[in-house]
């Protein structure tokens, strides 16, 4: 499936450039195993790359044009690097504008350079084809040109192009796991220093699956920044009454339960699911380490419960999906996943169990909502990078 990706997108560039593309990037989605809507509240995450990505195909040239194709979309977008970078009316362009503008504004010399991308992530599935795609710009446009970035800076810039060129004001978790993944291991982020532990993500006799609702969600319609400023106010009630909280992680429940007729019911849930929510990846990652997965799975099913009922970011769909495996024994962990209003489950099954899993829920998920959903057996995988044999693919 790499290979074909990689081999189509090559293929595509030649034919519209005249020329094998000198370059090559992969830049993965993500999971996340635990520490939903934490990374924006100082918190800690537990991502994961996946086996799903964004292709570039690239050459530079000595000119300041630029052009972009999106093979997947049939578009394409040309701009000249000594033109204003300024967000456009198509969206994807602008997660690539936005990294290109930082670049700029920093100073960074840059040439002209034909790009062709395409994508084997779903796209609104929660699995950040977005942060993948800002990464994998951020990265090869380093790579080419020699600009000295670091991976964490690359995805700091990845996450500013999204702030400000798409309006999404996400945390750095997609952006640092797509850049950070490594195979076969989640990684345990600080969000706040972004420190960040790699953990063996061996689950024994357990395997990842994602459903994905086909409920597609765009987070800047969706009330990601309307949750973002709830917290924000929230904290800072907080801190007003206890001087020793700078955030998120130094409240407790009985902090935020105190604040009650201050905060207001709203307000009130939405901290009370962080605090849970910093103290439940804590919990998780300890049980990862003792490998104890029903231990985690049940946390797994805390997390989702937080977020439907006390953040509320789920949908009927995904609460449908999770509340269904509560009564398969093989089925230890599930939640939904990412910024949430849709896109895809994650669970943990008994290997072996999967196709049957999928049967029964595809079955009972048409009968309620009549939509047809899909499941992704995935693989973690490792981080973006220059993939170096493409031109023995051809
Ligand atoms: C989206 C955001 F982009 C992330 O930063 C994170 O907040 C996530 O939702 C929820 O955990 O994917």
């Amino acid at each position: 499936m790499k290979k074909k990706l990689i081999k189509d997108t090559s293929a595509h560039f030649a034919k519209l450039f005249g020329a094998e593309p000198e370059s090559v990037f992969l830049s993965p989605g993500r999971i996340n195993l635990i520490g939903e809507h934490v990374d924006y509240n100082d918190g800690f995450v537990l991502p994961a790359a996946i086996n799903k990505y964004l292709c570039f195909a690239i050459s530079v040239h000595d000119t300041t044009h630029c052009t972009l194709v999106a093979k997947d979309l049939n578009e394409a977008y040309k701009f000249d690097l000594n033109d204003p970078i300024v967000p456009v009316e198509k969206m994807w362009v602008n997660y690539i504008l936005g990294v290109v503008s930082q670049l700029k504004d920093a100073g960074h010399a840059l040439k002209g350079f034909d790009m062709v991308f395409s994508s084997t992530i779903p796209m609104g599935a929660g699995l950040s084809s977005s942060a993948a795609l800002e990464c994998g710009v951020g990265y090869a446009l380093n790579d080419l040109f020699s600009l000295g970035l670091t991976k964490e800076r690359i995805a700091q810039i990845g996450q500013q192009s999204e702030h400000t060129f798409v309006g999404v004001k996400c945390g750095i978790m997609d952006q640092f796991a797509s850049v950070f993944g490594k195979k076969k291991h989640v990684v345990e982020l600080d969000c706040t220093s972004l420190g960040y532990t790699y953990h063996k993500a061996d689950f024994d006799k357990y395997a990842l699956l994602l459903i994905d609702s086909n409920v597609k969600h765009t987070h800047l319609t969706s009330g990601y920044n309307v949750r973002r400023q709830e917290v924000e106010h929230g904290l800072s009630v907080i801190k007003k009454h206890f001087p020793q909280v700078n955030t998120f992680r130094d409240c407790t429940m009985e902090m935020v339960n105190s604040l009650e007729q201050e905060l207001g019911d709203v307000v009130l849930r939405r901290c009370r699911f962080v605090v849970g929510e910093i103290q439940r990846v804590r919990e998780a990652v300890d049980a990862l380490e003792a490998e104890n997965f029903i231990r985690f799975g049940q946390l797994m099913y805390g997390t989702h419960l937080g977020l439907s009922q006390d953040y509320e970011v789920s949908c009927p769909e995904i609460d449908f999906l999770v509340a269904y495996t509560g009564n398969i024994p093989q089925v230890i962990g599930s939640r939904m996943m990412g910024g949430g209003f849709g896109g895809c489950s994650i669970n943990l099954v008994e290997k072996g169990f999967e196709d049957a899993l999928i049967d029964e829920l595809s079955a009972e998920y048409a009968k309620t909502f009549g939509i047809t959903l899909k499941a992704y057996k995935v693989k973690i995988a490792k981080g973006t990078t220059r993939y170096k044999d493409h031109e023995n693919i051809r």
